[in-house]
């Protein structure tokens, strides 16, 4: 089995301060409290680093109450098992500002969600993320033997697996996955440092992403701007540095089960009180949203829909309701900030043209709620929105599935999603940005025969338990124990 994994916080975009809604604390001999994460990553991988007996190295900003053992910052987790150490890198304030705040997420994060015009480029902030990145490649180093498998988390980690490279005995195995979207060419022209963010990432034996587009695009960009590469786009290979890369597309999934499993747990007094709180008719057919604050999730856009919805079939007003999650994010952004206000002034604005009495049709909530209240949220809703404008995967789409335990729920689903290739057939397919034909497909699916959104749950929810967050990792791992074991080398030279 793999040794050591080694990852950042993970993909929800939050640090891992453990201060999510909806945590459980443990507390151990010495006073640790390990807030478990409300985040499917990071979730997911606890078990897995547990059965390991690894090493997971993630930051923090030094505020969370982390009690460390030993001078290189290491801890025993869970506290009372000591299934495996976590190793903390303590981040200064503007190191979490430049590299996280910076580079990450004004330069990363909209270069590959195609959003070129909202990069921001701010002196120091590369500085910082190659600094962190070789803190992690240090922290590394101090714990992988020749027979270690790396295993590193997402986009804030591109320039470690070639320092990481350079730093641990040859044997080592180092494999990546990249949670959102790679880019094309085109887009990723605008990056001033892609090289070096390539020869970053070409340090890995494997770089996985969700989906094959986001692959091929990889290949593209490395045939394209790093001449020294060899790429094999039928075999998903580069030949760099005398070294084989294995490209690989690997969707996620959720864990179906435990989703599953809390829906049917639903408390139905807990649900009402929900009701009641966010003042939503109790027998109104319900539509749900359920996203970051990002820009990459097309709120405005489903807001616009939903107006164009209710001005087409004013014999829904007082009849769906359409509750809106979003959970603020970046917020020391300013564009995350100006999205936020944009956001909460277009439910207003429509709230007051369409909403009557007692009754609105957009229920707005930033609070975060404990999964099992998402859990109920998502049993109890009639159709599902997931509606971004670019999305690596999307967790939430599969989630819904998962706890839709009664059969009966409809799921709209953006063609521009990680998710919709794996269910883009039986979901109600959505360009995000017309809104004449999103409207219609919500008006199609709150309309839709009992009979056909049982057919369609049905085989939806084969496909999310088929595929399923276990299923993910199984599949990542075979593909790194391939590599380690050397099975792989007669493919891929
Ligand atoms: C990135 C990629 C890719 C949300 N609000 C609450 C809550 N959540 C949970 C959801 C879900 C997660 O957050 C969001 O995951 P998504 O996949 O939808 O979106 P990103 O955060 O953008 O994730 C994405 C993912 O990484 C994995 O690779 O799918 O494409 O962008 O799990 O349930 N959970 C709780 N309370 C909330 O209020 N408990």
């Amino acid at each position: 089995a793999p040794e050591p994994a080694a990852g950042s916080p993970g993909s929800d975009g939050n640090p891992p301060t453990g201060t999510d809604g909806g945590s459980r604390s443990m507390t151990g001999e010495r006073s640790i409290t390990v807030d478990e994460p409300t985040g499917g990553l990071t979730a997911g991988l606890d078990p897995v680093v547990q059965r390991t007996d690894g090493t997971w190295i993630a930051w923090g900003d030094g505020d969370a109450d982390f009690d460390v053992t030993d001078d290189r910052n290491c801890v025993a987790v869970p506290p009372d098992q000591e299934a495996y150490t976590l190793h903390r890198l303590e981040l200064s304030d503007e190191a979490v500002d430049c590299y996280y705040y910076g580079f990450s997420n004004r330069v990363l994060w909209p270069l590959c969600h195609g959003f070129p015009d909202l990069i921001e480029h701010r002196s120091n902030d590369f500085e910082w993320y190659r600094t962190v990145n070789e803190q992690f490649a240090e922290a590394v180093a101090d714990h992988a033997t020749a027979d270690s498998v790396i295993w590193i988390q997402d986009y804030h980690l591109a320039l470690a697996p070639r320092m990481i490279r350079q730093s641990i005995p040859s044997g080592a195995t180092v494999a990546h996955f990249w949670h959102i979207p790679w880019p094309t060419p085109g887009t990723f022209r605008h990056c001033p440092v892609g090289g070096q963010i390539l020869e970053g990432l070409l340090g890995n034996d494997i770089v996985g992403f969700h989906v094959g587009r986001y692959a091929d695009r990889f290949l593209e960009c490395v045939d394209r701007f790093l001449p020294d590469a060899t790429v094999n786009r039928a075999r998903r290979t580069i030949r760099y540095d005398g070294r084989t890369i294995r490209v690989v597309a690997t969707p996620m999934g959720v864990d179906a089960e435990s989703y599953d499993r809390d829906a049917r747990s639903t408390d139905p007094g807990r649900l009402s009180a929900l009701f009641e709180e966010y003042g939503i008719p109790r027998e109104t057919t319900l539509g749900l949203g359920l996203d970051r604050l990002d820009y990459s999730k097309g709120i405005p856009e489903r807001l616009a829909a939903l107006e164009r919805f209710f001005e087409r079939n004013p014999g829904w007003r007082g009849e769906f309701t359409f509750l809106q999650k979003a959970t603020p994010s970046r917020t020391e952004i300013e564009t995350y900030q100006q999205y936020g206000e944009l956001v909460r002034s277009e439910v207003e604005r429509i709230n007051r043209r369409f909403g009557t009495g007692g009754w609105r049709p957009i229920v707005y909530t930033e609070d975060v709620l404990p999964r099992a209240d998402i859990c109920a949220l998502y049993r109890r809703a009639d159709v599902m929105v997931v509606s971004p404008l670019v999305d690596g995967m999307n967790l939430v789409a599969q989630e819904y599935v998962a706890a839709s335990v009664d059969g009966n729920g409809a799921l709209l689903l953006s063609d521009r999603t990680g998710a919709h290739e794996r269910l883009g057939s039986h979901a109600l397919t959505i360009d995000p940005t017309d809104s004449d034909g999103f409207a219609a497909q919500l008006g199609y699916a709150v309309s839709m025969s009992p009979y056909e959104r049982r057919r369609r749950m049905n085989t939806l929810r084969q496909r999310v338990f088929d595929g399923d967050l276990e299923s993910w990792m199984a599949t990542q791992f075979d593909w790194i124990r391939r590599v380690h074991d050397g099975s792989d080398s007669e493919d891929t030279n």
